[in-house]
């Protein structure tokens, strides 16, 4: 395919409630939108930059220069989706910019092409699991009745967000008020070191599927000594920007469990190597979000239905973010959403809303 010309569109999504975590507080989300235009189709890729470089070191103007003045200067050749990483190899880092444009190229391909992103990565299921991601509260009652919400709505996992000074009486809380059987689990987003390990083995028995990212980004060595210090297992997510950290993080023993960002690792095409490699070392997966709109949430949906994701992820139902989604709204049914069927990501933003939430566009013609 020869892209003719690029589209990156920027949108203002007011998040239905503030959502904090041990690195800060969102409470709207300032996302980017690429638009790859080809002869034969169009496709659409979400970035997954925040606004600032708090969880990892992109943030969502860096992501946009990136893209406008190093990644599609390198697409000028006819190409597919399985060319883009190769073709953008030069360029060290940015994944996030180089997943959304990859994604667009993807789509771009599979809609000209009549096939889904499901059938396309594989997925061996038409519906996945949904887990919830449950910000930092002001107070343990609060977080209480949020849980109870999510749980009322069907969602089948859930995970909440420590910090020193809210994580072993908020998850013990929860744990307490509803039960054994709720499956939980909590994400540190790099709060804590290896001095924090005693502190964080007093989550041994409130029986947790995992931690998710106790450490620091870069540490996998301190991840593998954390790890032979507590019970509960160690899920990695900042760590992971690709299959060779995930292939160092197995061999050093510094997770049982990898959740998988498509966005961090530069894209669906990795996501799925990083898949293929846990499931063939029985590391478990999941799939992992980044509060994205119904875009980015179809092609995470699709990645969660391969058949070494087998814990819930945190694709959520719209709702859970936004009042109005750019898309037909995901809804949860029965605690699961369905895999979209149509071509490509299976969803089209519609245009009025789109219209409405955009703060700025630009066109680049190749
Ligand atoms: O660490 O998983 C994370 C959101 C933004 C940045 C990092 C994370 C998260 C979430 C929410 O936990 C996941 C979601 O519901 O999209
Ligand atoms: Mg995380």
């Amino acid at each position: 395919m020869k892209i003719t010309g690029v589209e990156l569109r920027r949108i203002a999504m007011p998040l239905v409630s503030p959502f904090r975590t041990s690195f800060g507080t969102e409470t709207a989300r300032d996302v980017l939108l690429v638009r790859v235009v080809t002869p034969e189709a169009e496709g659409w890729g979400e970035c997954v930059a925040m606004s600032e470089p708090l969880y990892s070191s992109e943030y969502v103007d860096g992501a946009a220069e990136v893209i406008k003045r190093f990644l599609l200067p390198a697409l000028t050749r006819p190409l597919g989706a399985n060319d883009v990483a190769r073709a953008l190899e030069p360029i060290k880092g940015h994944r996030m910019a180089k997943a959304a444009v990859e994604t667009a190229v993807l789509d771009a391909q599979l809609r000209a092409a009549g096939e889904s992103f499901g059938r396309f990565l594989g997925a061996a299921r038409d519906r996945v699991p949904c887990g919830v991601s449950v910000g930092i509260m002001d107070s343990i009652p609060q977080l209480l009745d949020a849980v109870a919400g999510y749980l009322d709505e069907g969602y089948l996992r859930i995970k909440l967000k420590i910090e020193p000074g809210w994580d072993l009486a908020p998850v013990r809380a929860v744990r307490e008020r509803f039960g054994d059987d709720v499956l939980l689990q909590v994400d540190a987003n790099a709060a804590y070191t290896l001095t924090d390990a005693r502190h964080l083995a007093g989550l041994d028995d409130l029986g947790l599927l995992l931690i998710e990212q106790p450490l620091a980004n870069d540490d996998l060595v301190q991840h593998a000594k954390l790890a032979k210090q507590l019970r509960t297992p160690i899920c990695l997510d900042e760590s992971i920007e690709s299959a060779e950290h995930a292939a160092a993080a197995i061999a050093l023993g510094s997770c049982s469990i990898v959740n998988i960002k498509p966005g961090r690792v530069g894209g669906y095409l990795e996501a799925r190597r990083i898949h293929d490699l846990c499931r063939a070392n029985g590391i478990a997966v999941w799939c992992g979000g980044m509060l994205e709109t119904g875009l980015g949430r179809a092609a995470n949906v699709a990645l969660a239905a391969l058949p070494g994701f087998t814990l819930p992820g945190d694709t959520s139902g719209s709702r859970r973010y936004y009042a109005t989604d750019i898309t037909e709204p995901f809804e949860l049914n029965d605690g699961h959403l369905a895999v979209p069927a149509g071509p490509g990501l299976g969803v089209e933003p519609i245009p009025s809303i789109l219209d409405e939430v955009t703060t700025a566009t630009e066109w680049i013609t190749l």
